[in-house]
């Protein structure tokens, strides 16, 4: 099962530490399988490239999610056995976060970084986003899925890009739609099924992660400098760290947040 949201092809830029490794099952809920994402486009080779990784800590007790019922929509209950949680917080058996969304938010030489041509996939699965949370670049195409028997209308509330909402029927083709400016986060709702949330982080650079289930993250290829990370989580204020890279560094930056 892949448990991270960029896949970790040759080509990948950000990788999650843990690629082809173990997973670990932390709530009581059976997840739905999240399915492969895209790399992120790898810029020019840059032999003084540097690396950041790191965790998402978590301090406090951690928050007990809500049951979602989803018995207003028989086919959405019947796909699980179990309630599922809602995902506004998930802590990890390690005591950190998961679907914590790491980027680049200054510091970047004002350059044109290459779009990724392969999509970022978001399924509909179980009436459940899956992932919660991905990134793409501006104008990357994001490809959205209906595995469900059922109906699902995509609707994403965006500040600073052109608001839709469509509907997906069972069986339905894919939607490709990608976002022209920066913007993170851009939330997505479904108009049939009011639990249902996703969140989109558009970036106009690379140089961007989610959390999996161990909570850590890796930013490759970064040009040597000085830059403002930040760590988004949904439920939490978002944190930035100032960051300064030289030529090949590897440089560890953790985040925490407090519940
Ligand atoms: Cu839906």
């Amino acid at each position: 099962m892949k448990k991270f949201l960029i896949s970790c092809g040759a080509a990948s830029l950000l990788l999650f530490s843990g690629c082809g490794g173990s997973k670990t099952e932390t709530s009581e809920a059976p997840k739905t399988e999240a399915p492969a994402a895209a790399p992120a486009a790898a810029p020019a080779d840059d032999a003084n490239a540097a690396t950041i990784t790191g965790k998402v800590a978590y301090t406090g007790d951690a928050p007990k999610m809500a049951d979602i019922s989803m018995d207003a929509t028989p086919a959405c209950a019947r796909a699980h056995t179990t309630p599922q949680k809602s995902e506004q917080v998930v802590v990890n058996s390690n005591g950190t976060l998961k679907n914590a969304f790491i980027w680049v938010k200054a510091g970047l030489p004002d350059k044109q970084w290459p779009t990724p041509t392969t999509p970022v996939k978001l399924e509909q699965k179980g009436c459940m986003y899956t992932p919660h949370v991905i990134g793409v670049m501006t104008n990357q195409d994001i490809e959205i899925v209906n595995g469900d028997p059922t109906n699902h209308n995509i609707h994403p509330l965006p500040k600073d890009n052109r608001e839709w909402n469509e509907s997906q029927p069972p069986g339905g083709e894919n939607k490709k739609k990608n976002f022209a400016r920066q913007e993170v986060m851009i939330s997505v709702k479904c108009n049939v099924h009011p639990w249902m949330r996703a969140y989109i982080g558009v970036v106009n650079n690379p140089f961007f992660a989610v959390t999996g289930d161990d909570g850590t993250f890796t930013i490759k290829g970064l040009p040597p400098g000085k830059y403002t990370l930040e760590a988004w989580q949904e439920k939490y204020p978002p944190q930035d760290i100032e960051v300064t890279v030289a030529p090949k560094e590897s440089k560890t930056v953790d985040f925490s947040f407090k519940g």
